[in-house]
């Protein structure tokens, strides 16, 4: 964890308590001198009710819990700070994003969607990607998801889309899953979630490690600039270490091995300095530009292709710092996309325009009352005055008699600033309209960026896509959903739809299809950055293996940036054939081949049939979700047993340094899709 102290630091150090090494009080700080028997009428009688300190521990323990978030319940966050690379005064006149001599504090908050708080984190979802900035003019929360686009275009059917997706109300199925007949009937109802639900059925639904994910503001903003002069615009976070993702098969068996996946990653990254990178992009376009595209930009089912509109790479966030306590910061977060700064902007955007209302009205039953601005990971680094008072839980020891304005006896303060000040002003944009419920012809097209995202993929990503609708389909009981899903991604893609349509029982259609043609290669995850930095490997070795090739290996792993783990069939030492010595990380029975990125087979002189076979599951898994394998000594005829010498991504040899810089590669590599059945 970094040393470095953020403004926020400064400001929660204030509310960091470490209890060790003090003595036991009650809340009212008397000291405690038992806690663990409560106070009897008799060894043997009825508790008293004078046991101040039971009546408080066990009340207090009553009331621990607080209602889990409607949506992303199951989410983990860390601190970190934001550096900007250039100035964009050009487009705005938010400090943290034109004065680059000033870093901004953050606090990042990841999740999935579905799940309630206690769900496995490797399920088929979207990510929340949800980052406070603490700026000098106040919080900025971009409130956004790993896809770029939503299942709706108006806040109204939020929650219709939730309840359909939740776990059926009848039964309480399926936890952490869309698989079933309501989310689906409600996309076969709902055509607009058909670009949505191509990216969930993706692989980015299904991501290696929140910090290989993007992340998307997904709504168009608008960035104001001191002229008054505005600009639309896109968010987007671009992770360092690239966009990859599990395979189903993988991420289904991990949710078992290890629930906490994700967050363990994020965590142990942190800890160990490998501090999470994303750099924070922009899409701009021209207010005079805004009906020169064949989308509306106010359309949250639509993206921008970068193709088009390129991204321009402004800054990078670090994640640097766990959190010291989940429950005061990571649950007691509250984000809210209309909390917003000088220099920043709304657009009309349907979706977004719901969105205002929704965040800070969840917060007031989650948190219990107004005043949850004022929990530490909430407050703004930069002073805040106003007339609020009172409310469940106030803090602020507010003086004076004055809480109202305009006023005389306080000298007319605390003041509205002016623009000049830094007051906030809204952008004046011009509204003329007749109230009507209604959707804009312009947001009619649902399936043509659907299509754009599949012409997009790269044959294995079509593979995975084809595999997800065939397990979520093949999981949904009624045929009149399956039939109308057929029907509608028909208008996606033919060959998609054929597909599906035969691996669920229902017959292929013969006609449908779309007539375009683009593609926007940024849209494929083939398409990233590879490095082999922070990829696991899991070691897997016995008594008796050569010492000295297998630390010079070890050593050259490492410093590309590889982690490893030592795995043997017990924990302890290992001893070396040169009587070197290595200590053991986990066994064949405290970890799996699904944990690790890649295995690396070593075996040693002294192990045995067990051993070989335990070794072989683990190769034989990994090789079957295509990831590299590296096998030198004994683990070579591991490798020869199961059939796996010679294919693409099987590394073998002996000598210690080539192997190395070859298996680093195929790290770096990640999968080999060849040995996909297509
Ligand atoms: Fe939302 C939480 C992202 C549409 C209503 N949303 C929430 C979180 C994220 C998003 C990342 C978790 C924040 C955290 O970690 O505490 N939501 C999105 C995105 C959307 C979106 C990217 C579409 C572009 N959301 C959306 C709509 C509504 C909501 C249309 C309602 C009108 N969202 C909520 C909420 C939550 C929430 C019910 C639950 C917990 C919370 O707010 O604090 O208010």
């Amino acid at each position: 964890m970094s040393d470095k102290r953020t403004k926020k630091d400064e400001q929660l150090d204030q509310y960091r308590v470490d209890d060790s090494g003090k003595h036991m009080t009650t809340n009212q700080g008397v000291k405690v001198s038992e806690d663990e028997f409560s106070l009897k009428a008799g060894e043997r009688g009825p508790t008293l009710m004078e046991d101040f300190h039971f009546r408080e521990k066990m009340t207090h323990f009553d009331h621990e819990r607080i209602p889990e978030r409607i949506v992303h319940a199951r989410g983990f966050s860390a601190h970190g700070e934001f550096q900007l690379y250039k100035s964009l005064e050009k487009y705005t006149s938010a400090e943290f994003l034109t004065d680059t001599s000033k870093t901004t504090p953050t606090f990042t908050r990841f999740s999935t969607v579905q799940g309630s708080k206690g769900s496995a984190e490797t399920v088929r979802d979207a990510r929340g990607f949800a980052t406070k900035f603490y700026t000098q003019e106040g919080n900025f929360d971009l409130v956004g998801n790993n896809i770029p686009v939503f299942f709706i275009q108006d806040a109204i059917k939020f929650p219709d889309l939730i309840h359909a997706v939740k776990p059926e109300p009848h039964n309480g199925m399926p936890q952490g899953a869309s698989a079933h007949d309501t989310f689906w009937d409600f996309v076969a109802h709902n055509q607009e979630s058909a670009h949505m639900v191509m990216w969930t059925m993706s692989d980015r639904a299904i991501p290696r490690s929140l910090r290989m994910m993007e992340g998307f503001g997904v709504h168009t903003f608008r960035l104001v600039n001191k002229e008054g002069v505005a600009h639309f615009v896109k968010f987007h976070w671009k992770p360092v270490l690239g966009t990859h993702s599990l395979v189903w098969d993988e991420a289904q068996k991990i949710n078992g091995k290890d629930p906490d996946f994700h967050r363990g990653d994020l965590w142990t990254s942190i800890e160990n300095g490998d501090y999470p990178e994303y750099e924070l992009g922009i899409q701009v376009i021209a207010e005079e530009d805004e009906y020169k595209f064949d989308f509306d930009l106010l359309d949250p089912t639509k993206l921008w292709p970068e193709e088009d509109v390129p991204v321009e790479i402004v800054g990078k966030m670090t994640m640097n710092r766990n959190v010291d306590n989940v429950f005061a910061e990571n649950e007691q977060v509250a984000f809210h996309p209309g909390h917003l700064v000088p220099g920043i902007d709304f657009t009309n955007d349907p979706l977004l325009q719901g969105r205002l209302h929704s965040y800070t009205d969840t917060q007031l039953i989650r948190l219990g009352g107004p005043n949850f601005h004022e929990l530490p990971i909430n407050r703004p680094v930069c002073p805040f005055f106003n007339n609020q008072r009172d409310g469940y839980g106030r803090q602020t020891i507010n003086k004076g008699p004055v809480a109202y304005h305009k006023n005389g006896l306080a000298g007319n303060t605390p003041a509205p600033a002016s623009k000049e000040e830094g007051g906030f002003e809204h952008y004046q944009e011009k509204v003329d309209g007749h109230k009507v419920r209604a959707r804009s012809e312009s947001f009619k097209d649902h399936f043509s960026q659907a299509t754009l995202f599949w012409n997009s993929m790269s044959d294995h990503e079509k593979n995975h896509i084809i595999n997800a609708f065939s397990f979520e389909l093949g999981k949904v009981q009624s045929e009149d959903v399956r039939e109308k899903i057929v029907e509608m991604f028909s208008n996606v893609s033919l060959e998609l739809a054929q597909s599906f349509a035969k691996n669920i029982g229902v017959t292929p259609p013969e006609s449908g299809g779309s007539n375009v043609t683009k593609s926007s290669p940024a849209l494929s995850q083939a398409n990233t950055v590879h490095s082999p930095a922070t990829r696991t490997v899991g070691v897997i070795l016995a008594d008796g293996f050569n010492g000295q090739d297998v630390r010079q290996t070890l050593e050259q792993l490492e410093s590309q940036g590889i982690m490893t783990d030592i795995i043997s069939n017990r924990q302890g030492m290992l001893k070396g054939d040169d009587n070197s010595e290595l200590k053991v990380d986990h066994t064949f029975l405290t970890v799996d081949s699904v944990l690790y990125d890649a295995i690396y087979a070593v075996g040693g002189a002294e192990a045995d049939q067990t051993f070989a076979k335990q070794s072989g599951n683990f190769l034989s898994e990994a090789f079957m979700h295509f990831k590299p394998i590296g096998a030198t000594h004994e683990g070579v005829d591991y490798v020869q047993q199961n059939d796996m010498d010679k294919q693409s991504g099987v590394i073998t040899g002996d000598n210690a340094e080539q192997f190395a810089k070859q298996f680093g590669e195929a790290v770096a590599a990640h999968r080999f899709w060849d040995r996909e059945v297509m």
